[in-house]
């Protein structure tokens, strides 16, 4: 077995070096799991998209990866998980449940197709391989809709959630959960479900965002204090959906991924702002009855062919094409690409990928690492030899007292606070978020121009605070997450030293 990739940092290297060190040493089975685990730790953050039915996942996923590829809506394969992943050139393979696999071509649109024309029962999942740069720092594994009747695609989606499952399908290693305007109790017990048996040790805000996607059909008036603004709207409302998913969710940020597609896949075209422009020019009466529903707006008789029209509605729907009508009436010569960045920003997908970024990959070594050491304890429970299986134990606990592994306390006490389990002063709250959630010690201090000197002083001042808040200001648990945080400081100080 090959192992692909970089490591995800410091304690992710000691666990893999942790794994080949014993591995001569322990029995054939449990170097068998060594393998898969090292395996695992070589490979980009795993990903999965989970939600609701037709809740917009696999919209999300496309606008992600930048290339609209796996199937929206309609057909089979809406009930398969799908792994899309790096590769040096674009490959669909379909992974059947004996472990064989078929190559599947792409159809005349460049996605997966839609139905695979083969019994699904023997289907396992489906692998993509492209060649989209995102992906070498995440693995998205695109899942079927929870809460589906269907029972067969409900049994895949528990494939996707079974933590010992070798299954390519198993371990996702973080979430990113879509929901949409109104948020269920049963929302709630699938993200619950779904993190829980996540292959990390302590699933939670540490590994799950959510989004608001389909923001755009958000009724504003439903909203008190909206002001009769769709995004406004939809702030407030995913700000009420994160009081309610807190304890398993880091954030709940508003998305419009159908926008966010279109604009990213390159599924807006010129053509497509000629229309718009073309739709601009009607009377502003005309416009407005026409943007009542998508029947109208269709159906109308007007200048822009029909066609034309259904178009650009798959593309945007109705807000979408509000934005841009009002985005060329600003600016009527506005270029084509322009107009399709304007569709981008009001997507939020920026701030999605910024969460992603900051939320996952700066914690990917502790979130792998932490997967890998659950994984190890567990083969070490399963081995036959007692001798052994204190070997690894002692090897663990040996990793567990590195400076390194000082990353697995920091996600805990994160997750302590982001669910509310331990309360700090808000001051305090963001202070501990920052020191956690970078990987860059200027971003941990927030002080990104600082020289090193100051930097240097900075760390030993916050640790001597920690220290004493730990000692003095503190409830014992609000100690136990000052006492993480006056170390964290201090790893930063002697690390700014040493440099
Ligand atoms: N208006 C609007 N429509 C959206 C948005 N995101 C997705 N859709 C539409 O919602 C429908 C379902 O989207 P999918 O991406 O297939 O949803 P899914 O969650 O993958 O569905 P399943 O895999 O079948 O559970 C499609 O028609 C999308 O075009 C959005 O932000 N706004
Ligand atoms: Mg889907």
């Amino acid at each position: 077995m090959t192992e692909q990739g970089a490591l995800a940092g410091p304690l992710s290297t000691s666990v893999a070096n942790l794994c080949r060190r014993l591995q001569p040493q322990v029995g054939p089975a449990t170097a068998a799991g060594f393998t898969e685990v090292l395996r695992r730790l070589g490979a980009p953050l795993q990903v999965a998209v989970a939600g609701r039915i037709k809740s917009g996942k696999s919209t999300l996923v496309n606008a992600l990866i930048g290339r609209r590829v796996a199937p929206t809506d309609v057909g089979e394969c809406t009930r398969l998980v799908t792994r899309f992943q790096y590769g040096t050139v674009d490959r669909v393979e379909v992974v059947l449940i004996d472990g064989s696999t078929t190559v599947l071509p792409f159809d005349a649109d460049g996605m997966i197709p839609a139905s695979l024309g083969m019994d699904l029962a023997t289907v396992s999942h489906i692998e993509a391989y492209l060649t989209s740069a995102v992906l070498k720092d995440m693995t998205v594994i695109d899942t079927p809709g929870l809460g589906s009747l269907d029972a067969a695609s409900v049994a895949r989606t528990e494939g996707v959630l079974d933590p010992t499952s070798r299954d390519a399908v198993a371990g996702a290693e973080a979430v990113l959960y879509v929901v949409t305007q109104s948020v269920r109790a049963d929302d709630q017990q699938a993200l619950a479900a779904f993190t829980a048996a996540t292959a990390s040790r302590e699933a939670g805000p540490v590994n799950a965002i959510a989004v608001l996607n389909k923001a755009d059909t958000i009724a504003p008036e439903s909203v008190s204090g909206a002001d009769a603004d769709v995004w406004h709207a939809a702030s407030l409302l995913a700000e009420a959906q994160a009081a309610t998913l807190k304890p398993r969710v880091a954030d709940v940020l508003p998305v419009i991924g159908l926008l966010a597609e279109s604009a990213e896949t390159g599924a807006f075209t010129s053509a497509d702002a000629d229309a718009l422009r073309a739709l601009s020019e009607l009377d502003d009466a005309t416009l407005e009855t026409i943007l009542l529903s998508a029947d109208i707006f269709t159906t109308w008789e007007c200048d822009v062919p029909a066609g034309t029209r259904t178009r650009l509605l798959d593309r945007l729907d109705l807000y979408g094409v509000r934005c841009g009508i009002d985005a060329v009436r600003v600016e009527p010569d506005i270029a084509a690409g322009e107009l399709r960045r304007r569709i981008r920003d009001a997507s939020g997908l920026e701030a999605v990928r910024a969460r992603l970024n900051t939320v996952f990959a700066a914690r990917a070594d502790g979130i792998k690492a932490a997967a890998a050491l659950a994984s190890i304890t567990a083969l070490a429970h399963t081995a036959p030899d007692p001798a052994e299986r204190g070997k690894v134990h002692d090897a663990i606990e040996v990793l567990l007292a590195k400076p390194e592994a000082h990353q697995l306390r920091v996600l805990e006490a994160l997750t302590l606070l982001t669910s509310g389990a331990v309360d700090l002063p808000d001051d305090l709250t963001e202070e501990v978020l920052r020191v956690g959630s970078n990987a860059d010690v200027t971003a941990q201090l927030g002080m990104p121009d600082a020289e090193r000197e100051q930097l240097t002083a900075h760390a030993l001042e916050r640790a001597g605070w920690w220290r004493s808040f730990a000692s003095f200001g503190a409830t014992p648990a609000q100690s136990r997450v000052a006492h993480v945080v006056h170390r964290a400081y201090f790893l930063i100080w002697q690390q700014l030293r040493e440099q």
